[in-house]
């Protein structure tokens, strides 16, 4: 009976599997039974939540039976699966995701608008899971839509944390953090699975002994254990698949509780378990930077240890011998976090189901891949081996293992003591540490980066010894976004445009946007494409005077930053340039500026003082500007709290220009550039990340370069930078880094703001002085530009046409073709 097939259980109540129920009457019949069945509620007497929760489940429903039929047809094929290893996602609202992508928007609005209900207001009532810090958590999602999109069995892995991503809130202009209760009014989406669970053992001693057999064994006697259970949400791609993201929450053991409840102590036995349940109670809340906490490694090892579980039990469920794990999985490390999957997938196989450390490494080697997502040398994870030896102290007796067959290896091929150090999988300059890069690099089959400039980097220097020996290790896979959600659920305006043009086609091939590239002319439809961006902006004009108190007019130019806050993205950069435009209007010297609103967002970790400072700048300069009767007709800036996905959805889809300025050689890629273009914002940029190729797709009259290119940072720095020259040579950069200090900010506290202008004139480690003169040349001719609308426009249609390479499913394939050799899996035609 275990072989019967989805259709046969459907067919016994007299249902077809395919037929999921999407008409408008079924859909309507099952929310009216969630309503009252499950909720205990007719629709006059509901909460906002109760609606929200009955149509999350009746649209659950039908995303779980997609999800059966798709497991179905995967073990029919028995092709390579593929688990994302990821301590981060950033699913955004499900909701609408989910209609879109089984194509029942319609029908569902419907089947509301006939019990006296709006599906709008019922979307807007999801809270978004935040289990995520940034860029890196949103491109496992964005991973995971077009994993499921392509057909590729492939599971996300992660862990469901209880708190995710601090709440932002601005008070008196400075960020403060709230805990972000996620879970508080139930999770409709997800489907709890309490037999999928496993041990996770911590800290104690390990015991070296030659068993009777004459075989060497090792035994691991741990301090303390817990268990990881299985919270699985499924994701639906367009029209069809569906895959899970499967997250961890760890609980105490059984047998600890009991074993000191029995000795009476009934406080300590919950204190256990109290204990055992801060493994996934939250997310760290940094970005691009370590914390080097244990809990953290704590958290990293606790998620990778059930993952290699969970996916060895598969391996043997499906009838396969451990010997083929890697032929029947490949893993995705998503940045060095899960990289102690290394170890512990040795210790797995090694250990426990008692293979040859040559064979296990072999698999070890051939499952794994690695992403690197950054070169900055504060986010490049190192863990002391004091602390890696007492929470894990097996892993770091294997980890000295691989390291001395590894060192062997490279004296055998001639390499220099000096090399070889730099090369070690310890560092041994101060307080010895493993670097989690390494390990990665050595324990996986193949290596990339996430742009073209960024792989390159990678190769050359941060892992240039590695790119060395194995150069064919190395590869790119250039970022990409979910343009389903992007563009098709965010922005219905332009969707609908584009797909009365050129049909709906760009739905599953995004290159066919291309097809809009000979209208770009076309007064009528650059009439209809600004119409779009006109109610968009007017949707966004109203979030921000709701959540930031700014009235702004929806014909200014939108000119937006959206991203984390750090000092290398350099949101301080734009704030020195409205800065200089607010003096030169204060001058009467105004008369070329477009009426501009600046429009920023975005997280600073809690621990990044400067980061906060410059959150702090951002609402001096606002309060500045929008209360300045002689300014503020001409400009406006705000700050829109609090950011996340469902955040971004609104905000993307009203932006006419893109800033993407970090100083070159520092951002991997940015996804944000992407979905700006995507919406029909041009980009002022650098020559970083993926807005090289983003410039080289929509051509260079159509992207706004200015700054120095990677090398000439480099460059610059190799001389000596002085920043203290450019104040001196530059009148109007003199007059803005004096305005910071002058005490006409930040209510008349000349001191406020004076770390950043030390910061600035000293040691300004990311060149904004040298690279202001080019950002500002760039602004006043696209001030210019910007007063010609047609062409404005049909420079943004343009843009929209060529970004066709930037979506996800794009990448997906590339990571499907160049390092897990599987393909798609059709499921429909
Ligand atoms: C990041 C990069 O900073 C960002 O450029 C990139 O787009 C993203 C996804 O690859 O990864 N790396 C880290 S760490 N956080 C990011 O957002």
């Amino acid at each position: 009976s275990h072989n019967k097939s989805i259709e046969h259980y459907f067919s016994t109540i007299g249902e077809k599997a395919d037929e999921i129920g999407l008409s408008k009457e079924k859909i309507k019949k099952d929310f009216l039974q969630k309503l009252f069945y499950q909720l205990g509620r007719v629709p006059a007497v509901t909460t906002s939540n109760d609606l929200y929760t009955a149509l999350a489940l009746t649209v659950r429903d039908r995303v779980l039976r997609q999800f059966v039929r798709s497991t179905e047809e995967f073990s029919k094929k028995n092709s390579r699966g593929i688990a994302y290893f990821s301590a981060e996602y950033l699913p955004g609202p499900h909701l609408g995701n989910n209609l879109l992508n089984l194509e029942i928007v319609d029908e569902t609005r419907e089947a509301l608008k006939e019990l006296d209900l709006e599906l709008d207001e019922i979307i807007e009532q999801e809270v978004e899971p935040g289990l995520g810090n940034g860029g890196l958590g949103r491109l496992a999602s964005c991973y995971m839509d077009s994993l499921a999109t392509l057909g590729i069995p492939a599971i996300g892995y992660g862990i469901r944390y209880e708190f995710g991503i601090f709440k932002q809130e601005i008070k008196e202009g400075w960020q403060s953090e709230a805990t972000d209760k996620w879970l508080h009014y139930g999770n409709p989406w997800e489907v709890i699975r309490p037999e999928v669970s496993y041990v996770v053992k911590f800290g104690g001693r390990t015991i070296h002994s030659t068993n009777e057999n004459n075989k060497y064994a090792v035994e691991w006697e741990p301090e303390s254990e817990v268990v990881g259970t299985a919270y699985d949400t499924p994701v639906l791609g367009y029209q069809s698949n569906g895959i899970i993201m499967r997250l961890w929450k760890a609980e105490a053991t059984e047998s600890f509780d009991f074993s000191v409840y029995n000795m009476g102590d009934y406080y300590k036995a919950v204190e256990k378990k109290v204990r055992s349940e801060n493994i996934t109670k939250v997310l760290y809340p940094n970005d691009e930077n370590l914390s080097g906490k244990e809990l953290r490694l704590r958290q990293q090892y606790f998620f990778v240890s059930c993952s290699l579980q969970d996916m060895i039990r598969l391996n043997f469920v499906q009838g396969r011998k451990l010997e083929e794990f890697h032929e029947k999985f490949a893993i995705q490390l998503n940045d060095t976090h899960p990289s102690i999957a290394v170890a512990e997938l040795m210790r797995l196989l090694v250990d426990e189901h008692e293979m040859e450390w040559k064979q296990a490494w072999k698999i070890t080697r051939n499952t794994f891949a690695y992403t690197n997502h950054t070169l900055l040398p504060e986010a490049l994870e190192k863990w002391s081996v004091s602390l890696m030896g007492r929470l894990l102290p097996r892993h770091l007796e294997i980890i000295y293992e691989i390291n001395s067959r590894f060192l062997h290896e490279l004296r055998e091929k001639g390499l220099s003591g000096e090399q070889i150090a730099r090369m070690s999988l310890i560092d041994e300059h101060g307080e010895p540490s493993v670097r989690m890069a390494h390990l990665a690099t050595v324990g996986s089959f193949r290596v990339n980066g996430v742009s073209q400039l960024h792989s390159r980097l990678l190769k050359t220097q941060v892992l240039n010894d590695f790119a060395e020996i194995w150069p064919d290790k190395f590869t790119n896979v250039t970022n990409g976004v979910a343009h389903r959600r992007f563009l098709a659920v965010s922005n219905p305006g332009l969707s609908r445009l584009i797909t009365e043009k050129i049909g709906n086609g760009w739905l599953t091939d995004l290159t066919t946007l291309k097809r809009l590239e000979k209208f770009a002319d076309d007064e009528i439809f650059q009439k209809q494409w600004m119409e779009v961006k006109l109610e968009n902006k007017k949707l966004l004009s109203q979030l921000l005077e709701e959540r930031a108190g700014v009235k702004i007019d929806p014909t200014m130019l939108f000119d937006v930053q959206v991203k984390r806050i750090h000092e290398y993205k350099r949101q301080h950069l734009m704030l020195l340039h409205i800065l200089d435009l607010y003096l030169k209007i204060k001058d009467g010297k105004g008369e070329n500026i477009a009426p501009s609103a600046f429009i920023f967002a975005g997280k600073a970790a809690p621990g990044y003082f400067m980061a906060k400072l410059i959150i702090r700048l951002v609402t001096a300069v606002a309060d500045l500007v929008n209360n300045d009767k002689d300014v503020n007709k001409i400009l406006k800036v705000a700050f829109l709290p609090n950011f996340s996905v469902k955040q971004a959805q609104r905000v993307y889809p009203a932006a006419d220009l893109s800033e993407q300025i970090s100083m070159a050689g520092k951002e991997a890629s940015g996804t944000g550039n992407m979905k700006f273009a995507l919406n029909g914002a041009l980009t002022i940029g650098t020559l970083d990340g993926a807005n090289v190729e983003i410039r080289e797709e929509v051509g260079e009259e159509n992207f706004f370069l200015f700054g120095q290119t990677t090398e000439e940072v480099q460059e610059t720095r190799r001389l000596g930078y002085r920043p203290s020259k450019y104040y001196e040579e530059q009148e109007d950069l003199e007059r803005v880094l004096d305005f910071l200090v002058s005490g006409e900010l930040g209510n008349g506290d000349h001191e406020l703001f004076r770390p950043l202008y030390n910061n600035l004139l000293q040691q300004d480690p990311y060149q904004l002085l040298k690279d202001f003169k080019s950002y500002c040349e760039r602004k006043h001719e696209i001030h210019q530009i910007w007063k010609d609308q047609k062409e404005w426009t049909r420079r943004s249609i343009l843009n929209v046409s060529r970004v066709g390479k930037f979506s996800s499913d794009r990448s997906i394939l590339e990571y499907c073709q160049n390092i897990w050799n599987v393909e798609p899996v059709k499921l429909r035609d």
